[in-house]
């Protein structure tokens, strides 16, 4: 369900410039193949507005932290972080969905691997407003997780169209992102030239 998708949509309703369900359908319509739940509040109306405009476009849907609502949801998996549930626990709630798992050091990687994460963020690539990171971590690191990683890697974290290119000369093929599409002035321009970017 993973294979080949490179530009993975963190939505949060809240940090959407523009109307949020235009601001969605736009980033997908330009390229975002990967879409995660990430509202800020609690919102079951929006999640499965969410859930429904992503399955009419065949683009899978990962709930951000909340495990039981990505089962009851029916969504394809959930993602979880540091502060969240922990693996084994995720995974007997939610036996066959993709598990995400957020990590910020080779030794976090090899843990999220063996606990059986589907996927996994690294980051933050740079700093970023959005989960208030002062400061990205060093090219090498990253190189050195895209090398090692036995599971698809998400680069994440502050990641644009004018930094894009650098990580992909650490080897980083896939990105997750929020803000540089949510407020976008044209989202889907945006969407469309990561994407091309990332190439197939
Ligand atoms: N997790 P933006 S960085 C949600 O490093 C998140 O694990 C990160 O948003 C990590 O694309 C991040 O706006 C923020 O920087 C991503």
């Amino acid at each position: 369900m993973l294979a080949g998708r490179r530009l993975y949509l963190l939505f949060t309703p809240q940090l959407c410039t523009a109307d949020p369900w235009q601001t969605l359908k736009a980033a997908i319509r330009g390229g975002v193949d990967l879409v995660q739940w990430r509202s800020k509040t609690p919102d079951d109306a929006g999640f499965r507005r969410c859930r429904d405009l992503c399955a009419s476009y065949e683009v899978p849907l990962i709930v951000n932290d909340d495990v039981m609502l990505a089962v009851r949801g029916r969504a394809n998996g959930a993602h979880i972080g540091d502060d969240d549930m922990p693996p084994d626990a995720a995974r007997r709630i939610m036996p066959r969905g993709l598990l995400g798992i957020s990590t910020h050091s080779l030794a976090q990687l090899h843990e999220a691997t063996n606990a059986g994460a589907d996927y996994v963020g690294f980051g933050p690539c740079f700093p970023t407003a959005t989960k208030e990171y002062a400061t990205g971590l060093a090219p090498d690191l990253i190189e050195a997780a895209v090398a090692a990683s036995k599971v698809p890697l998400f680069a994440i974290g502050g990641i644009c169209l004018d930094n894009l290119r650098s990580l992909q000369f650490l080897g980083v093929s896939s990105i997750a992102v929020c803000s540089t599409i949510l407020r976008a002035d044209d989202p889907g321009t945006v969407a469309a030239k990561l994407r091309n970017f990332l190439g197939n």
